[in-house]
């Protein structure tokens, strides 16, 4: 029998990072659909954030952007963040928005080019010395869209020699996480494709390297669990950008496309050991047509579910199952603990932490969307990539 307590207290202690542009407006290349209220500079968007902290109790911390998060003072903007009652937490680098990154950023053929990407990345670890962020996220958009475009073996070491120089810029506390991507914006080759090139870069460096696993971003049908229960074991896993997708790297709510695919992956964290402040449990998502405070909730929420889920699986029935050899029984166990419905425990653990029941109808009694409508008003809404 699981016991009820240990999984409250889990349930009570997890934590979630929202992303800064979830917050801003975004879209696809075909359309950005404006909101009204949308946040104008990464101080509103740290003021929304703090509402989702506000009705969820598990949402403290605030992944940045930079340099869709510029601003002149980082240790001004954490201060804002902590009277919020939140804290900045995961620094994503954006070498991907530069025309000069055509051929790519630290594995680009042009030293100047590299050096440019470089610099871009050395200055996220400063800003996470100013900001007290633990994790500085990488993700590289370079690769190649045609066979023979580049030289494959050579991009490789460039882009080994550049993790190898931000790694050792890296304090004490702090940590690098490489995101992997299967395809886009580079169709033919992408130069971090997958875990396993993503593990070994990082297993080069050190223990400071760690890999993130964004949920969008593998082929259709790949087992997402295995490659987590895989890291887990290798200690490599440093994060996740949670999202959904139908068909690519759709960025649509957490736990909205699969419920069940984030739940065996949540399972593999808890077998693992990954449910700890080790392993970071980010949002990487985008709202493109539906509101997105409440769309943000929703995935906290959704993780929770999953979460929860994970937690009340029967380890010690499923052990047995496995070990006699009952195929059936190990699968019931599991499917018991996903069929349960969670959300009465979901709300009893809010109210024990001072919270309603239900954030999403708290977020809408607040009157929070109102106020930033009225607002919010002049200026230019961020966006996704502003
Ligand atoms: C790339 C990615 C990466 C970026 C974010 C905006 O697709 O997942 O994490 O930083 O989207
Ligand atoms: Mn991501
Ligand atoms: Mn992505």
């Amino acid at each position: 029998m699981t016991e009820l307590g240990a999984v409250r207290a889990a349930l009570k202690a997890q934590r979630i990072e929202t992303p800064s542009w979830a917050y801003g407006n975004s879209g696809t290349r075909f359309k950005v659909f404006a909101q009204a209220g949308v946040p104008r500079t990464p101080y509103e968007k740290l003021d929304d954030a703090a509402q989702v902290h506000r009705f969820t109790g598990v949402a403290p911390s605030v992944a940045l952007h930079i340099p869709w998060d510029k601003v002149e003072d980082y240790a001004g903007l954490a201060k804002y963040a902590e009277e919020r009652g939140i804290t900045l937490g995961t620094i994503n680098a954006n070498v991907f928005q530069d025309d000069d990154y055509k051929l790519g950023s630290v594995t680009n053929p042009d030293p100047a080019v590299r050096k440019k990407a470089l610099q871009h990345l050395l200055e996220c670890v400063d800003i996470m010395d100013a900001t007290g962020s633990r994790d500085l996220k990488l993700w590289f958009s370079d690769g190649t869209n045609y066979p023979g475009q580049d030289d494959i073996h050579a991009r490789q070491d460039r882009l080994a020699e550049a993790l190898h120089t931000v790694y050792e810029r890296l304090g004490d506390h702090q940590r690098m996480l490489l995101e992997y991507k299967l395809f886009e914006p580079s169709f033919y080759t992408m130069d971090v494709p997958d875990w396993g090139t993503a593990y070994a870069h990082c297993l080069e460096l050190g223990e400071k390297a760690q890999v993130v696993v964004d949920t969008g971003h593998h082929a259709p049908g790949t087992n997402i669990e295995f490659i987590v229960a895989l890291l887990l074991r290798a200690g490599k896993l440093g994060g996740f950008d949670f999202n959904s997708r139908f068909y690519a790297d759709d960025d649509l709510m957490a736990g909205a496309a699969d419920p069940f695919q984030l739940f065996r992956i949540m399972y593999e964290v808890v077998r693992g050991g990954g449910f700890t402040d080790d392993v970071a449990f980010m949002l990487d998502q985008c709202h493109n047509i539906e509101a997105k405070i409440p769309a943000i909730i929703r995935s906290v929420m959704n993780v929770q579910e999953a979460t929860a889920k994970a937690l009340l699986v029967d380890a010690e029935a499923l052990a047995a199952a496995q070990h006699d050899g009952d195929v059936l029984a190990a699968n019931a166990v599991l499917m018991d603990a996903y069929n349960t419905d969670v959300r009465p425990l979901l709300a009893d653990v809010r109210q024990e932490l001072g919270l309603t029941a239900d954030p999403i109808a708290a977020y809408k009694g607040s009157g929070w969307a109102e106020r930033i409508v009225a607002e919010r008003v002049g200026g230019e809404q961020a966006g996704w990539g502003a």
